[in-house]
């Protein structure tokens, strides 16, 4: 129940990088152009998936220019197209993160095996996470037009404002996911119900991990220009540089997310004190 929750609480959307236009194709179609458009190097924090469910996050990245999820040392699938956004998470709670993107173009969700769902319009912010606590995924969006969390079957709640970036997490420690925006403008965390916290300025990335294992997610920042994470009470560390993806996981099982930058550039992984791997190459999305 622990890992399915941390699996799921570490999804920082944010961005998502805001791919627009993509084709209403079918999942075998592919599009170079717009595989362009979704490796912005504006990226955010991104996901890491654990694929099969050993406890440990897998090296793993989504191609846009040819859909394939490249899982090293377990896959290689193909699933979704270029303009896709990966959602990968726990759908049906059997511990094992599926496959699946968002597409903005028609709103559908793609899980690979499980379901084909639309919920969600173009310009929404795909916002993964288990928002009742029965360790399933939910489809939830956020939309930045009016701030409201649409999580289907469940909610519709109004908490951030166009400007916000939405994170997913648990800060509370109560395997729900809960409300929260970032506002770049003056670094403040909104948590709906929980706390109200300022940690970090503009420019830097929110990012969502449980770095010390209590099972509840820290505010915790990672600044570009100087490559360091500030996790507030708990560490500021320098690891990774200026373009590098921040990638918030736990690799080695200990239940505690390790510092780890994907590097596009080379498509090296960092993972502090773990392992540095190459796996990926420039334009694909740290899954
Ligand atoms: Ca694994
Ligand atoms: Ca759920
Ligand atoms: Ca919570
Ligand atoms: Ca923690």
């Amino acid at each position: 129940m622990r890992k399915t929750k941390k699996r799921l609480a570490i999804l920082a959307a944010a961005v998502a990088a805001v791919v627009v236009g993509a084709p209403a194709a079918h999942a075998a179609e592919t599009d170079q152009a717009e595989a362009r458009s979704a490796a912005s190097p504006s990226s955010p924090q991104r996901l890491a998936g654990d694929f099969n469910g050993d406890g440990r996050a897998e090296i793993a990245v989504w191609r846009p220019s040819d859909g394939v999820w490249y899982v090293r040392g377990l896959f290689n699938v193909q699933w979704g197209v270029g303009g896709d956004i990966p959602v990968a998470a726990d759908f049906n709670g059997d511990s094992i993160t599926d496959i699946a993107v968002w597409r903005p173009s028609n709103g559908v969700w793609y899980v690979r095996g499980i379901a084909t769902v639309q919920w969600g319009e173009g310009g929404d912010v795909p916002v993964v996470g288990d928002y009742n606590g029965d360790n399933r995924a939910d489809f939830a969006v956020w939309r930045p037009s009016d701030g409201v969390w649409y999580v289907r079957g469940l909610f519709n709640v109004q908490w951030g404002d166009g400007g916000d970036v939405p994170v997913v997490g648990d800060f509370n420690g109560d395997n729900r996911t809960d409300f929260t925006v970032w506002r770049p403008s003056n670094g403040v965390w909104y948590v709906r119900g929980i706390a109200t916290v300022q940690w970090g300025e503009g420019g830097d990335i929110p990012v969502t991990g449980d770095f010390n294992g209590d099972n509840r997610t820290d505010f915790t920042v990672w600044r570009p220009s100087n490559g360091i994470w500030y996790v507030r009470d708990i560490a500021a560390m320098q690891w990774g540089v200026g373009g590098d993806v921040p990638v918030a996981a736990d690799f080695n099982g200990d239940n505690r997310t390790d510092f780890t930058v994907w590097r596009p550039s080379d498509g090296n992984w960092f993972a502090r004190g773990l392992f540095m791997v190459q796996w990926g190459v420039g334009g694909d999305v740290p899954v």
